[in-house]
């Protein structure tokens, strides 16, 4: 057992070391303003630099709250209330780039005022002098809840490419976080439908996790920025010839989710080497749980994008859920598919189950490992209950294994490995991968694995020491900036 405690010990520092764990979790990082009932933001236009996961550097334009000097990519994600009166104030510091021009900002979906800065073709817009006096503001009422998307609204070819867009979402009535995820209790109850060698039971946390109405309840929720990016453009417009800029047909070889291309994705929220690129994407659930995938297409690309693990049920397109009872909350209309298209300009949001009904195996290995284990009762209809691997596994010289396989098929559990091979893998789940499956998005500048791809992890209920793993929500990653 000392062996497994050592070999767990190094599995940590060097996932740790790598960003899968530790630190924030992707979930939703987002600006709320902290005053209820209120919802301004101050944003500013920078220039500034991002980084590729093939070491290369891109000039962006991008936008920032004031509590960061940088700008980010992508824009950074606004979480509002509905019925809240939005108000954000855009100011352009431009000033000095090369090709300095007049910004601004469109809401779709939105009714919305814009007042101050000079008239443009799509809205009044900002001029580059980091001048308040020059500043726009946008009001709107945020009168539907769901996931929308921002963006310049002018010269959009360029500066939509250049970094000036994010995602606006809008949570419903009614709508309360929940401290906790539903757990396993951790003492055993009299449920007769609960087996006796399973004595733990869900306890519902208090809440109301909801994306649109009841029907769209989930446990986790996460955002997909999809975007593209074509250095050439961002070059021009870098030494200032815009014509140029203007006049490309944009060949992106970039590709990247929530502004980082993998396996950048895989690092936590804010980490310091990426202070240009605050979000990550690493998904994280437990088996039974719901995860709200919000997804915003940003670029020029159609993007196939791939839930590895299982289909994800869609429920809403921009901002509006697949009902046939408007006001029931209920997405009947909703489908399930494996690879759902992200369209440049629309948003999605999908429901992503996994559990393991279905698996032919029980694979949390109670028969011979984990007697009471914690796991979701509702999964244990399927006759597996206790069941082993159905297969001979090859041996070990026969199989390549990659940094994420634990060693073991059984999930919280970990095998043993050939020296050098594993390590990425803290809590010994199954890791899935999700990414656009326009497999020329999968690389960076040509550089292949990375682009659009991040990982889904299933995790166990118990971390490598034997604890009780808690995926924190993305409550938590909330900040204010006003
Ligand atoms: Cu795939």
């Amino acid at each position: 057992m000392a062996k497994i405690s050592i070999s767990k010990a190094a599995l940590a520092v060097s996932a740790v070391a790598l960003g899968v764990t530790g630190g924030a979790f992707a979930g939703v990082p987002g600006y709320v303003d902290p005053t209820p009932g209120s919802a301004n933001f101050d944003l500013t236009v920078d220039a500034g630099y991002i980084s590729a996961a093939d070491g290369s550097v891109i000039y962006m334009w991008g936008l920032h709250t004031p509590d960061r000097s940088l700008m980010q990519y992508p824009a950074p994600t606004l979480i509002v209330n509905e019925g809240d009166e939005v108000s954000i104030t855009l100011t352009n510091c431009l000033d000095g780039e090369a090709a300095a021009e007049n910004t601004s900002l469109i809401f779709p979906g939105f009714d919305v005022t814009a007042t101050g800065g000079v008239a443009g073709a799509a809205t009044r817009e900002a001029a580059p002098t980091c001048n308040a006096a020059d500043s726009v503001t946008y009001t709107f009422t945020a009168d539907h809840a769901g996931t929308f998307l921002y963006q310049s609204g002018t010269n959009i070819s360029v500066q939509s490419e250049m970094g000036l867009g994010g995602a606006l979402i809008v949570r419903p009535t009614g709508f309360l976080h929940r401290d906790e995820m539903d757990i396993p209790d951790a003492r055993p109850t009299a449920d007769p439908t609960v087996a006796t060698e399973d004595p733990f039971n869900y306890v519902p946390q208090s809440g109301n996790q909801i994306a649109y109405g009841t029907g769209t309840d989930f446990d986790y929720e996460y955002l997909y920025v999809l975007t593209d990016i074509d250095p050439d453009i961002h070059e021009m417009v870098r030494i200032g010839d815009m014509a140029g800029a203007k006049s490309r047909d944009g060949k992106a070889v970039y590709w990247m989710i929530n502004g980082r291309a993998g396996p950048d994705t895989f690092f936590a929220n804010d980490v310091p080497w990426l202070p240009t690129q605050p979000y990550g994407s690493m998904t994280q659930m437990q088996p039974g749980q719901k995860v709200l995938v919000r997804t915003v297409s940003l670029g020029r690309d159609l993007h196939p994008f791939h839930t590895h693990g299982n289909n994800l049920r869609v429920v809403a397109v921009d901002g509006n859920l697949l009902s046939s009872v408007p006001g029931s909350g209920i997405p009947d209309l909703g489908f399930s598919d494996f690879t759902v298209s992200g369209i440049p300009g629309q948003t999605f949001d999908g429901v992503f189950e996994w559990s393991d009904l279905g698996m032919g195996w029980d694979i949390f290995d109670e028969a011979t490992q984990h007697p009471v284990e914690w796991h979701e009762p509702s999964a244990r209809t399927d006759g597996t209950h206790g069941g082993v691997i159905p297969v001979s596994l090859p041996g070990i010289p026969d199989l390549t294994f990659g940094g994420f396989y634990s060693g073991s098929p059984y999930l919280g559990s970990f095998g043993q490995l050939p020296p050098g091979e594993g390590g990425l893998n803290l809590n010994g789940g199954f890791f899935y991968m999700w990414h656009s499956h326009n497999e020329k998005e999968l690389v960076n500048n040509d550089i292949f694995p990375g682009g659009m791809m991040t990982m889904l992890i299933v995790e166990p209920f118990l971390d490598g020491n034997g604890d009780q793993l808690v995926i924190p929500r993305g409550s938590i990653f909330e900040k204010t900036a006003n």
